[in-house]
């Protein structure tokens, strides 16, 4: 089954809104395989986010997800990886949907709550960055029969 990762951000953290963001994902009926409260090094940031170097937000954006802890998880679940990017919304949360969680609890792009991996190959990357294989969990929901046919 199709695993993603998802960072609830230092603001989601520092806003207390874990549980709520977690809760939404496991209502939709995701399983989480994965979970860690941990501060991200610089090294580590600058891995996660290699794709943005050079660009006008870099500086600011290491600075961000450094400067507190974050939530890290994995989720495991049918087409995990486009469905969560859709419940996440979009990069900015004045445009993302009511209903999404930046649509819901965000106003800027600079501190708009959680990442979640863009593509299958991200995922992995990004799992791979952030977990070891033994800190994910194989097992099976007792609501699984009831989630799919
Ligand atoms: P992440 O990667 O955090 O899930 O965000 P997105 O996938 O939705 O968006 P992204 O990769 O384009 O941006 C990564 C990260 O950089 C911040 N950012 C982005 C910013 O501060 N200013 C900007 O103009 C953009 C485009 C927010 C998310």
């Amino acid at each position: 089954m199709e695993r993603t990762f998802v960072m609830i951000k230092p603001d989601g953290v520092q806003r207390c809104l874990v549980g709520k963001v977690i809760q939404r994902f496991e209502e939709k009926g995701f399983k989480l395989v994965g979970a860690k409260l941990m501060t991200i090094s610089p090294e580590l940031a600058g891995e996660h986010y290699k794709e943005h170097v050079g660009k006008g937000f870099y500086n600011s954006l290491m600075e961000y997800i450094t400067s507190g802890p974050v939530m890290a998880m994995v989720l495991e679940g049918k087409d995990v990886v486009s469905a969560v990017r859709t419940v996440v919304g979009k990069t900015n949360p004045l445009e993302a949907s009511p209903g999404t969680i930046r649509g819901d609890f965000g106003i800027e792009t600079g501190r708009n709550i959680i990442h979640a991996s863009d593509s299958v190959p991200s995922s992995d990357r990004e799992i791979g960055l952030f977990f070891k294989p033994e800190e994910l969990q194989g097992y099976e929901r007792i609501d699984n029969v009831w989630l799919y046919e």
